[in-house]
């Protein structure tokens, strides 16, 4: 999870790919005379000795003119938001560099100092040819800010000066933004997994499992519990009946002398705990509360206050429903049914437009502006980076942004919703 992005960038045909394989050792991209090579963005994913878990993009270069040079420029600079070091390429060996404004570096120096991205410049050395990187640094690096390297890229033996060189000038301190809040070992949490009838069997969803191991790994007692929607949520009332006292049987067990310290819900469940837990005396809050404040590195408070766009929502505006994956879709789907119901309901059917952005694909930058909420769910099968880029996307075009766990916990009311936000010490 904790894993360094290493982004690499420049014009075309400046020796990104080679750079790729030098640090991999290993053919990974095309490397070839022809501009334009590397159409798309190339991700690899490994370990590095020295600096531990990595994933490395190799970029298409961002000179390229005309539709196809824009859309593969749209592609670099995603890639460019989702890095912390950004490797900027420059071939020593173009002569066109000499008299160039260098405005393609500029603007990969100007949107890495933007987004706060650690900038390094790796001049790729060609053998027996003159050094221009003085004449280069004048112009883009005029304050000497950015540490440089020279090196020959396709000489597969400075692998190591390198990955010192990174090493060396990196400041990177890897968020360590733990899983959960801080809890005791003595004490249980209670972890309610309802299971869809549509759920895969073999296996729990990934943020249940990354839960459940991160509290085992630290001795916290865990207790998983499937509790039955549909019994819960039931029109016959013995049925709700039967279910609460089986839940409530293993809660006064686990509580007994206050020994329940955390209950954690599946966010769509939150209508039934909401009300089930309401004197509680333990903590409750939602995996995907979890999995977004992990993810954005401890800035759930962002989408707890973006919750209030809701309440301000009217007629023609448009929400985005945002989820990291491409999961099945089952009939009471928190993303394509629940939540867009729960619109219909509130603002009047249709009133609000509802845009749906699964797995990687985000909307466009531009179209960011069009919405005025947008929803996320808690992201587990992206990266803190990518979370990160889509956190400052948002907060550049002044987009509100809020979280499935916090919206279903406040549709229960705002006390709910301070509840699950409070084993964070956030209050909304
Ligand atoms: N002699 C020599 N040639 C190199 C070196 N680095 C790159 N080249 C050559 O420069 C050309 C472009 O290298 P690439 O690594 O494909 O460049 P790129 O930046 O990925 O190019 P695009 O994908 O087209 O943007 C290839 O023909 C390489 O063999 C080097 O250090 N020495
Ligand atoms: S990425 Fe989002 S929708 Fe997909 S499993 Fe994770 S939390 Fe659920
Ligand atoms: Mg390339």
């Amino acid at each position: 999870m904790n894993r360094i992005n290493i982004g690499i960038f420049g014009r075309v045909n400046s020796g990104k790919s080679t750079l790729m394989n030098l640090l991999t050792q290993h053919e990974t991209s095309i490397v070839d005379s022809t501009p334009g090579t590397t159409a798309d963005v190339k991700t690899t994913v490994m370990e590095i000795h020295e600096l531990g878990p990595v994933k490395i993009f190799d970029t298409a270069g961002i000179d390229e003119k005309g539709v196809l040079g824009e859309k593969k420029k749209e592609k670099t600079f995603n890639a460019l938001k989702r890095s912390d070091i950004v490797l900027l390429v420059i071939n020593e060996n173009n002569a066109a560099y000499k008299n160039d404004d260098y405005a393609t570096e500029s603007e990969v120096i100007s949107v890495s100092e933007k987004r706060g991205k650690e900038i390094f410049i790796v001049y790729n050395k060609f053998k027996g040819l003159p050094c221009i990187r003085e004449a280069v640094s004048a112009k883009i690096d005029s304050k000497n800010k950015y540490p440089y390297i020279e090196l020959e890229l396709s000489d597969r033996s400075n692998y190591t000066h390198l990955i010192e060189f990174i090493k060396k000038n990196s400041k990177l301190q890897m968020s360590r933004t733990p899983l959960l809040p801080g809890l005791d070992t003595d004490k249980i949490v209670f972890l309610n997994i309802p299971i869809d009838e549509e759920s895969p069997e073999g296996r729990f969803l990934r943020p249940q499992m990354m839960i459940e191991e991160y509290l085992v790994r630290r001795y916290i007692p865990t207790f998983a519990y499937r509790m039955d929607l549909g019994m819960a949520r039931s029109i016959i009332a013995e049925e709700v009946q039967e279910e609460k006292a089986r839940f409530d049987e293993f809660i006064s067990h686990l509580n007994a002398n206050g020994k329940l310290q955390l209950l954690i819900t599946d966010s769509q469940a939150m209508d039934i705990i909401s009300k089930w837990t309401k004197d509680a005396s333990y903590m409750v809050t939602t995996f995907s509360i979890v999995m977004i404040n992990f993810l954005s590195r401890g800035n759930l408070e962002l989408f707890a206050e973006g919750v209030k766009a809701f309440e301000n929502l009217k007629s023609g505006d448009k929400v985005m429903i945002a989820e990291g994956c491409n999961h099945d879709r089952k009939a009471e789907d928190i993303g394509t049914v629940q939540i867009p119901r729960k619109i219909d309901e509130m603002f009047g059917k249709g009133k609000i437009q509802v845009d749906h952005y699964f797995g990687r694909v985000f909307a466009e930058y531009d179209k960011l502006k069009e919405y005025k909420l947008v929803i996320h769910c808690g992201g587990c099968m992206l990266d803190q980076q990518a979370i990160a880029s889509r956190i400052e996307d948002l907060i550049e075009s002044g987009v509100s942004f809020t979280n499935y766990g916090v919206l279903l916990s406040y549709f229960e009311g705002k006390d709910t919703l301070n509840k699950v936000i409070e084993p964070y010490g956030l209050k909304i």
